[in-house]
Parts: structure tokens; sequence; C-alpha cells
């Protein structure tokens, strides 16, 4: 019987640094209304979708960033969302910063089920940037100093949406460029990864040059080849627009299992984009291209668990 999914990716504009949640969770709110009356099932939030992307901001005492994260979830400010969502039985992915009762800080990704309960809750990976102040950057991206490195793997639950039961999974951003986080996933059949974003749309590393135009590229590139290699849907959601003079690029899109983008977000601000999956189509390359059990050779990939970074090869020379 065929699995049909409605799926919403809810790109969101700016949030500024002087903003506070309750202009955020409005937004928030106005979005999934629009989404249950189009016939979504779920919608995708981005990444730290509460607040500005505050890890561009330096803070000497941590204390003082304490106001980004969320103590609890639902709050007073995120309570209305999840109401909504019970009001419309439909669930959502939530990016925001944890910061749990015994003083831990992580970049964070949620499923909430329409009743309110939270199905899955992933912790990032992949902490790009640096944790001290870099004097040499355009603009500082302090993830490993606001952030702990995510402790939960890559987890993936069999969960109940609309009338349907779909495997879920979760990357936060810069995980979407490192394939073996796709693939623990595609290791637990995952069909349905959420995975928002906040990216800036030019280099703000200042260490060599990267043409503008490829920075959707590459986001656009990693997210259909983690779903073409493992055969699974994603929605990669942006937090877009001008935060306080730092631009975040768009270009949300909802991607098959044959890596084709379903729907793209054409603006930089906040918008909704609907795709109608066929949650079937995993099973194509699951038991083809991509049956991992018939194809996988792990015995010849020690060095991916192995190492950390890269070593330089032997040389070769001539005899003669
Ligand atoms: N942002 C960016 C991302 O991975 C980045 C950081 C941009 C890293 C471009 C490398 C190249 O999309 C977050 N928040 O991870």
């Amino acid at each position: 019987m065929t699995r049909r999914l409605v799926l919403a990716a809810a790109q969101m504009g700016p949030i500024q640094k002087a903003e506070g949640r309750d202009v955020a969770v409005a937004r928030m709110v106005r979005l999934l209304e629009t989404a249950a009356r189009r016939g979504a099932e779920v919608v995708v939030f981005p990444e730290l979708a509460l607040t500005t992307f505050f890890p561009r901001w330096y803070e000497e005492d941590l204390g003082r960033a304490d106001h980004w994260y969320e103590h609890a979830l639902p709050s007073n400010e995120t309570a209305p969302l999840f109401e909504a969502a019970k009001r419309h039985g439909i669930g959502f992915h939530l990016g925001y910063a944890e910061k749990t009762p015994d003083g831990h800080r992580f970049n964070t990704a949620v499923y909430v089920h329409p009743n309110g309960e939270i199905v899955l809750k992933y912790r990032k990976v992949h902490l790009p940037g640096h944790s001290e102040y870099d004097p040499q950057r355009h603009v500082q991206h302090l993830e490993k100093r606001y952030f702990e490195v995510g402790n939960l793997g890559f987890p993936v639950v069999r969960a109940p949406i609309g009338d349907k039961q779909v495997n879920i999974g979760m990357l936060i951003c810069n995980d979407r460029r490192w394939p073996e986080a796709w693939r623990v996933l595609g290791l637990q059949q995952v069909e349905l990864v959420m995975l928002g974003y906040n990216t800036p749309s030019l280099n703000m590393e200042n260490r060599g040059f990267e043409a503008h135009h490829l920075r959707v590229a590459h986001s656009h590139l990693s997210i259909q080849a983690g779903c073409y290699q493992n055969s699974c849907f994603a929605a990669g959601v942006a937090k877009a627009g001008t935060e306080d003079g730092n631009e975040l690029f768009g270009h949300s899109i909802i991607v098959n299992p044959q890596g084709e983008i379903m729907a793209m977000a054409t603006s930089w601000d906040d918008e909704l984009i609907i795709a109608d999956c066929d949650l079937g189509m995993c099973e194509l390359g699951r038991r083809t291209i991509f049956d991992f059990a018939r194809h996988r050779r792990p015995e010849a990939y020690g060095r991916i668990t192995a190492q950390v970074g890269s070593e330089a090869p032997a040389v070769w020379t001539p005899k003669a």
C-alpha cells in the first residue's frame, strides 16, 4: 500500500539579535497554520530557529550568552507553537540551542508529535568554525565555543506521521557535508532526514577564494548526494536573509531518494515549500544499487573510523 507523506519545509527569514523569541514563534505558528491548510502532515523548521545565529557574536563570559538557549521545551515563549501543532494535528521539527539542567550546551533538533511529546532528539555532531575569537575572519563562527559535540549519535526512529509510520532521522547544517553522517542514518533505513541550516552566503573564513555561487551549490550537492546514496528523502531548511548585516542564504529544498530536488524556496524570507513524498521510492535504491547488505565492504573501510585527520600517502619513485 502506497505511503504518501505531505511534507512541508518552513524556511524562515532573518531574526535580528534584538528580536525576542515571541517574534520568531509567531512567524513559525503562521507557517505551521499555512502548512496545515495546504494539507501538510509534518513541518520542518530551520536550525536555531528561535533566535538569531548568535555564534557569530563573541562573548568572553559564556554566562552572558545564556539567554540564547532554551532551558526547557516547551517554555512560555515556545508553547504557542506546540499548541498550534496540537490544534492542527501536525508534527514538527525544531532546531534550537539547548542548555541541559546539568549545564551542558548543544545545538539541538527535536521532532515533536502533534500531542506535544518529543519523539526524537539529535545534537549536532559536526560543529564548524572555532572556539576562540579569530581576528582574521570577516565574521566569527563560534559554534565550537557555544556548543559541545552532540552525544546522541545519529538516531533513527519509526514514528507515526499522519496515518503512516515513517523512519525519521535528523542532521543539522554542517552535518550535511559529511557523508559518514548520512550513511549512519542510511544504515538504520532512514526514510526522511529533517535538516535545518543557517549558512552564510559568503565565505567568512577569509582564508582562500570560494566563488559565491558555489555556496548554494555545495549545500544542494551535499543534500542531493546524501539522499541518493542512502535512498531517502530530506528537507533542507534555511534560516535566511540578513541578520544585523550578516547574510544567510535560503534556497531550502526537498529532495527525493533519486537525489532530485522536488521543491525549492526562491525567497530569502519566511516561505513554505511542500512536496508529496511517495515513501515507497526509498525501496528501489535499498533493494538494488544501495542494497548495503549485498554491496558494502566494511572490511575495506577501516580508515574511516580509525583515522581523524588525513595522512600523507606513501611516495612512489621509478626503479629505472
Ligand atoms: N553553517 C555553515 C554550514 O556548514 C559552513 C558553516 C559554511 C561551513 C560553508 C563550511 C562551508 O552550512 C553552520 N551553521 O554549520
